[in-house]
């Protein structure tokens, strides 16, 4: 009965996998006509909607929020579907291509020539170069932490996910050093990292993929990496206090479970929580607290629907698994998460912001959104920002001037600053 059944999880799989896919990554042909797609794909799925987005336009771009007003865009073209970026001095920005290229940003001038030097990288769907994270004593260890997706060895070993660090001295890089392998490749999703307030390394692993695939219950497994947040040293090697180390059979990596693909992590700046931003189906995006050992759901529980119509679950409460503090519905295919903590637009201050690359399935969509809370985090305002550009926002970050910094998901993808009213 299983053997028979296989074949049909199978390729309902990979029809799901090819929409998860699509729904997060620009449009492939730039210049094709709107409208909706005449015929339905096979397996019965709906065909996305192709409508790539407009070019942004010239800098500088002036625009307002509810509760800041007149500000600039400042927007520096020329990136391919750039992933994320840090500021390892007061003038530079290096920014992933998920691609494979690591590139400079110099006085607001990108550097045409990419940085030398990276390892052979292995890109495909929505896996590549992904994202960067300074070290917490950078400014004495030069250190940059970056996640990848590293190939097949010449020994048949499966790396995939793969965390690693390099020196960084200004110009250029050295010491690249691969610190950990997840030894899982491929699938629907991307990744990020941070480092806690307490010094360890935070990683996520994707979902197997969506239900009815048998894969996606990988995620409620703590044998397995898949749908989950790690918890490294610095070094890359396993804490003895990690929440699963003496359950036999788990995976001692093993942070959280039960997460769909994660892709925005933050220190929460007040009470120094992580909070994470992963992408539900077609509905379901969250933002979730990471706490050790938690389960937040995915796929049991989740508000979002499988992209062919049916509801993941018809109850999204479950006792022992956590609900999101943020949810979507419509989705937003959100990426990248960042409190702003600067005072350069001081009604932002201790704000969260969110990328969204696309809301409702609906191409062109893309925006930034803006969520303030009361003393309790309990969520007051939500304001999407920049939803005229029309542009998919993959990462958003705060650079040492104080300044919100965003990236487009696009194959003509761009830096914007966001500057505050003079
Ligand atoms: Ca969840």
């Amino acid at each position: 009965m299983k053997l028979r059944t296989a074949p049909v999880f199978v390729a309902a799989f990979a029809a799901l996998i090819t929409l998860l896919v699509q729904a997060q990554q620009p449009a492939a042909a730039p210049g094709a006509a709107p409208g909706k797609d005449k015929a339905k794909a096979k397996g019965g799925t709906p065909k996305g909607i192709n409508w790539p987005s407009p070019p942004l336009p010239d800098s500088p771009y002036k625009f307002d929020t509810g509760i800041e007003r007149n500000l600039t865009l400042t927007i520096t073209k020329g990136l391919n579907t750039p992933f994320s970026m840090v500021f390892p001095d007061a003038n530079t920005i290096l920014i992933t291509e998920r691609g494979g290229k690591l590139r400079i940003v110099r006085n607001g001038v990108l550097d045409p020539t990419p940085v030398p030097g990276l390892p052979p990288i292995q890109a495909a769907g929505l896996t590549g170069l992904m994202d960067m994270a300074l070290h917490p004593n950078f400014a004495q260890n030069s250190l940059i932490y970056i996640c990848y997706s590293k190939p097949k060895g010449d020994d048949g070993k499966v790396y995939g996910l793969t965390l690693a660090r390099f020196r960084w001295n200004g110009t250029a890089i050295s010491d690249w050093q691969d610190l950990y392998s997840t030894g899982v490749s491929g699938g629907g999703g991307g990744s990020r990292i941070v480092f806690g307030r307490d010094g360890m390394v935070y990683m996520n692993v994707s979902a197997g993929g969506d239900p009815p695939s048998p894969a996606a219950m990988d995620t409620q497994d703590t044998a397995s990496l898949r749908g989950k947040v790690l918890r490294l040293r610095d070094d890359g090697t396993i804490p003895s206090d990690n929440p699963f180390v003496n359950r036999p059979g788990a995976k001692p990596e093993v942070f959280t479970i039960g997460h769909r693909n994660i892709l925005g992590m933050d220190v929460n700046p007040v009470t120094g929580e992580i909070w994470a931003c992963e992408d539900g189906p077609n509905g379901g995006d969250e933002v979730n607290i990471l706490a050790a050992g938690k389960n937040y759901g995915w796929p049991v529980v989740s508000n979002g629907r499988i992209y062919s119509g049916p509801r993941v679950s018809l109850d999204p409460y479950k006792e022992g698994m956590e609900p999101p503090v943020i949810y979507w519905v419509p989705a937003i295919a959100v990426s990248g998460l960042h409190f702003y903590t600067g005072d350069r637009y001081p009604n932002w201050k201790n704000n969260l912001f969110i990328g969204g690359m696309r809301e409702g399935e609906v191409p062109r969509s893309g925006h930034l959104e803006r969520i303030d809370f009361n003393d309790q985090w309990e969520e007051l305002h939500r304001e999407g920002i920049l939803r005229d550009l029309h542009n998919r926002i993959r990462d958003v970050r705060q650079g040492p001037d104080g300044l919100l910094y965003l990236l487009t998901d696009e194959r003509d993808g761009a830096l914007l600053r966001i500057d505050p009213a003079k």
